[in-house]
């Protein structure tokens, strides 16, 4: 935290951090995952370079390079002695000027891990989850931008989220102020029609997922033709498969949506074959993608 090392009990804030009050922050989720070659963490530096493009749309001066930031999430995961975990670096307005301009308050810099198992369940990776359309939208780009991991946007995930579980989904899915279909509260979607893997824009309002990108390359590997592309919330209903992507969720199959099941009701063959992929490749089992995997402990 702020360039030293102190106790999970003691990584505290004052409470007037501007932040804390007006969503002045930016953040990555990441994963280290254990590998035949020792623990590595998955795309560490493509996580650090958004998490830098984040902070300069909400003009967050991060006092560290790319580089040291990298080299600090590694000596986290090895002081913590993890094999695997999820890391949470962030950048925020601190405490200083109350009022809306944070640019004199300082920035505080601090990564936390921690063990973080499946995040929409075992279950949810096997069989797939069930979701509702959020009575919400996904933000404007003209009302927040949606491409900044920011603190403020995850408002409106977490109202999505809250509204889909208390109606006894696991997972919510936002349309954009125009009707189309962007992503989940923490995670990108996908959809498979008639052996074409379809993602929706990034003009839609959803977020450049690094698992999204990950995943757009393994079908390309796998001879699955892909299309990104506008799709409305029926293209969901009438998919043969539908998958999420995300650090946290890594691929999670859909399984049913407003109570209209996807497909075959479970995790779809294509979605399957991608997701496997996924789970080799972040294990090490695929030397040809050993360019994604950041070893923590070397030598
Ligand atoms: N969209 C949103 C809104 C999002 O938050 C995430 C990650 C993604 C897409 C997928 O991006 P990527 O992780 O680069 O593939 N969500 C993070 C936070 C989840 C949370 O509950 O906290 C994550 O997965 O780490």
């Amino acid at each position: 935290m702020n360039g030293r090392f102190v106790n999970w009990n003691e990584a505290k804030v004052h409470v007037l951090t501007h932040a804390l009050h007006y969503g002045t922050g930016v953040f990555e989720g990441i994963r280290c995952y254990e590998t035949k070659y020792g623990s590595a963490v998955f795309r560490l530096s493509d996580h650090m370079k958004r998490l830098f493009n984040s902070a300069k749309v909400y003009l967050i001066k991060i006092p560290y390079s790319i580089d040291e930031l990298c080299e600090a999430v590694k000596e986290t995961i090895r002081v913590n002695k993890l094999k695997e975990c999820y890391i949470r670096p962030i950048a925020f307005f601190g405490y200083g000027d109350m009022g809306l301009n944070p640019l004199k308050n300082p920035v505080e810099v601090a990564i936390a891990c921690w063990p973080w198992g499946t995040y929409l369940g075992e279950e949810g990776l096997r069989k797939g989850v069930r979701c509702k359309i959020s009575s919400w939208s996904r933000i404007d780009t003209r009302v927040l931008p949606p491409l900044a991991k920011a603190t403020a946007n995850y408002a409106n995930s977490v109202l999505a989220k809250i509204e889909a579980s208390s109606c006894g989904c696991d997972e919510a899915i936002l349309l954009n102020q125009h009707g189309y279909v962007s992503e989940g509260p923490g995670e990108n979607i996908f959809i498979i029609s008639e052996g074409v893997l379809i993602t929706p824009p990034l003009s839609t309002g959803a977020l450049y997922g690094i698992t999204r990108d990950s995943v757009i390359e393994i079908a390309k590997d796998l001879g699955i033709r892909f299309l990104e592309k506008n799709i409305l919330r029926e293209d969901i209903f009438m998919a043969d498969e539908a998958f999420f992507t995300g650090t946290a969720a890594e691929v999670t199959p859909i399984r049913e949506v407003d109570g209209r099941i996807i497909g075959n009701g479970s995790r779809g063959p294509i979605t399957e074959k991608i997701q496997k992929k996924f789970f080799d490749i972040v294990r090490g089992e695929d030397e040809a993608y050993k360019k994604w995997l950041e070893p923590v402990y070397e030598g």
